[in-house]
């Protein structure tokens, strides 16, 4: 979208972008589903005057096929949200997850197939065992006598020196099930995460403000539109022509083009190069994915706090595009991150300015960080191995300032 546009009609081609993506992606299967089960949580939290956060985590994919067997992914493994949601249910928060189907997940992340895998943790264990003398009959070897080993009753166990912390975060895990705290909802794709996000936006809205938006998922900025979205699975060798001629979707060969044919395209394509078959380089062209941070500030969610992420990889970027996210979208607050320092390191950036905040446990390998490169020095320091615990505070401080304003601005009305 072009950035020179005057405000006014730079709003306009927004909001034209934002509806005809709505009107022309597919809407996902799971949303009836999803927008019913949040439904009955929220009614129930609102009823309870508890205060409600949904959090996004995990990384969104662009299918490259309707029937996808390729995809564009991106590295989020969903621990900043998996690990800021159980830091808000302990800040008496009720959580929905937006997630990336088979992410981190809160609770569970501490046991996960990857860092700490479950089975690990556990031993057998028995009742009872009985030792049962084998006689060898006359005449055989002595040597071949033995005992046997009858074990009865088996269980699985967790040895002593692992059973207090997984205690806490079973404790943890149990209480949030047995009240019903945590809602998990996943995604996949894009479309399936923004259409999602709409419609439980929609559905926090009798929250009111006591509704918060914590959005850490790494969404894609550029997909393939439906228009240009193929069928079946993208061939990387040649199909004859009287095959192709035989299918329905005409557009089965358009990405797969010859090197002759690539050198034709205009140089300011965004093409993307990688190895095909004999000849042939698959070429994708994306669109930009239009900017629904301001629909959800503005229509979606209007009286709630709304707390976006930022990542970057230059640090010279970082605060730029923080407050460039501040000013293009008005929500109250952008959470700024490198990705090489983003488990020790943040920037909060608000209309009054920029903190940061970082562990101190990491001081010794700070040379890197952003805020050694930016020259700032952390404003909050703390102690412990995950950041989360710091910015959550953070967050639910603000939240409680913006309730605690629009209270007054209601009395005052
Ligand atoms: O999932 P993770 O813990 O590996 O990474 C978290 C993160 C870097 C994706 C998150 O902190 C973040 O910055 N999300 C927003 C990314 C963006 O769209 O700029």
């Amino acid at each position: 979208m072009p950035e020179s546009l005057p405000p006014h009609l730079q709003s306009t081609v927004n909001e034209l972008s934002e509806s005809h993506y709505f009107e022309t992606n597919p809407c996902p299967p799971s949303l009836k589903a999803h927008a019913a089960a949040a439904s009955a949580f929220i009614s129930q939290h609102v009823s309870q005057n508890r205060r409600v956060v949904l959090v996004s985590s995990g990384g969104t994919t662009v299918p490259l096929e309707n029937q996808t067997v390729r995809f564009i992914d991106n590295f989020s493994a969903g621990t900043r949200g998996a690990t800021s949601a159980e830091y808000f249910l302990e800040a008496g928060y009720a959580v929905i997850f937006l997630h990336r189907q088979f992410s981190l997940l809160p609770y569970s992340r501490h046991y996960s197939h990857s860092t700490n895998c479950f089975l690990d943790f556990l031993e057998e264990a028995y009742t009872t065992t009985t030792t049962i003398p084998t006689i060898s009959p006359p005449g055989s070897n002595r040597a071949a006598d033995r005992e046997e080993v009858e074990k009865e009753n088996p269980r699985i166990q967790v040895p002593q020196q692992y059973l207090t912390p997984m205690l806490t975060v079973l404790r943890k895990y149990r209480r949030a099930k047995a009240h019903n705290l945590l809602l998990l909802l996943p995604f996949t794709t894009i479309t399936s995460y923004l259409f999602t996000l709409r419609e439980i936006a929609m559905c926090m809205r009798p929250l009111g403000d006591m509704a918060m938006f914590y959005l850490a998922a790494a969404v894609s900025d550029f997909f393939v539109p439906p228009s240009r979205m193929v069928e079946h699975k993208i061939q990387s060798g040649e199909i004859p022509q009287s095959v192709l001629d035989g299918r329905k979707d005409g557009k089965a060969a358009k990405l797969v083009v010859k090197d002759e044919e690539r050198e034709q395209r205009s140089e300011k394509e965004p093409v993307k190069v990688a190895p095909g078959g004999a000849g042939q380089k698959l070429v994708v062209d994306l669109d930009p994915v239009p900017k629904f941070l301001k629909k959800l500030v503005e229509a979606w969610a209007p009286d709630a706090m709304i707390i976006s992420f930022k990542l970057e990889t230059d640090p010279s970027l970082l605060l730029h595009k923080c407050r460039q996210s501040l000013d293009r979208y008005s929500h109250h607050l952008v959470i700024g991150n490198l990705l090489s320092t983003r488990k020790y390191e943040v920037v909060f950036v608000d209309r009054q300015g920029e903190q940061w905040i970082r562990l101190h446990r990491y001081d010794d390998e700070t040379d890197g960080s952003s805020a050694a490169v930016t020259g700032q020095q952390p404003i909050v320091e703390g102690e412990g191995d995950e950041i989360e615990s710091i910015i959550i505070p953070q967050c639910v401080r603000r939240h409680e300032e913006l309730m605690m304003r629009k209270s007054v601005e209601r009395v005052e009305r």
